[in-house]
């Protein structure tokens, strides 16, 4: 019986869940890109959760690195509005997608039950800030950063660098007083890695095993889908996705971070009730 407090809302790790990806990014959302209609945000939360989503990601980070301080109020005017709403209708549990350690705290506050960094909280001050929430933390790998990653990934062994960095990022999480009991890991596909590299890891994600700590997976429509399928774009990449949701749940994922959520849901619940036979 294996279950992760979220704040006041409970995650079940028995079976594999759906994370489903609520990004309010100006142009994720097409209203002229002026700004985020919190009801629109609502409306596609309700509709992720009713298609199976157990845990909703909001994300309203710049996709520009290195953003200045200015960017982390208009981060925090995206957000938190949306997890106000969803905090007040919806009972799931709400993952908050950002590097800083102001919109955490701001999350955690307006109703946010986990932390999920892709910056495994090595950003200015995001280690202390997520050690004081107390609420878990998604602990992800990234070689480089968002603007350089992709120009030369290089690793000795991808599988061993990855579970290195992760091993060190956990040491400075036991350091900053966060308990085992709060931490996910994710290899990070994507973040600074080749075809090779994504494919590799999702072969040998069953070794991320030895951790004895909740995986999380993202590969929804991400372009190592493209790159297998003769460059199929963004909307002909659900098939290839739900392959590799398979595959990860086969390999011990405990979490999928999806924006497909009704197949998604249908694929990890159809994989876990083989699993689970006897
Ligand atoms: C991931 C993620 C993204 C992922 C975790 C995208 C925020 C890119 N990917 N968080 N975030 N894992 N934990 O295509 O793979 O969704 S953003």
């Amino acid at each position: 019986m294996t279950s992760l407090v979220c704040g006041e809302r409970t995650v079940d790790l028995n079976r594999p869940q759906v994370m489903g990806i609520l990004n309010v990014t100006p142009d994720s959302f097409s209203d002229g890109g002026r700004f985020i209609s919190r009801d629109r945000a609502l409306k596609r939360a309700l509709a992720m959760v009713a298609e199976g989503a157990d845990i909703l990601d909001i994300g309203g980070e710049s996709t520009r690195p290195g953003a200045p301080e200015v960017e982390e109020q208009q981060e925090l005017d995206r957000v938190i509005p949306v997890i106000e709403s969803i905090a007040a209708e919806l009972p799931v549990p709400i993952s908050i997608d950002t590097s800083k350690a102001v919109v955490m705290r701001e999350a955690v506050a307006a109703g946010a039950g986990l932390i999920n960094d892709v910056m495994a909280l090595q950003g200015r001050g995001a280690l202390a800030t997520a050690a004081a929430l107390n609420v878990p933390v998604c602990l992800m790998h990234m070689q480089g950063s968002p603007r350089t990653m992709q120009q030369r990934p290089q690793y000795r062994d991808v599988v061993n660098d990855v579970k290195l960095f992760l091993t060190e990022r956990i040491r400075a999480c036991s350091n900053a007083g966060i308990s085992r009991e709060r931490l996910l890991l994710d290899p990070g596909f994507g973040f600074g890695k080749t075809l090779d590299h994504n494919l590799v890891l999702l072969q040998q994600l069953a070794q991320f095993e030895s951790f004895e700590l909740p995986l999380l997976v993202g590969i929804s429509r991400k372009s190592m889908i493209g790159a297998v399928l003769d460059d199929a774009p963004v909307d002909q990449r659900l098939n290839g996705g739900l392959a590799c949701a398979v595959m990860a749940v086969e390999r011990g994922a405990a979490i999928i971070r999806t924006h497909d959520i009704k197949p998604t849901a249908d694929v990890i619940r159809m994989t876990h009730a083989v699993i689970a036979a006897s």
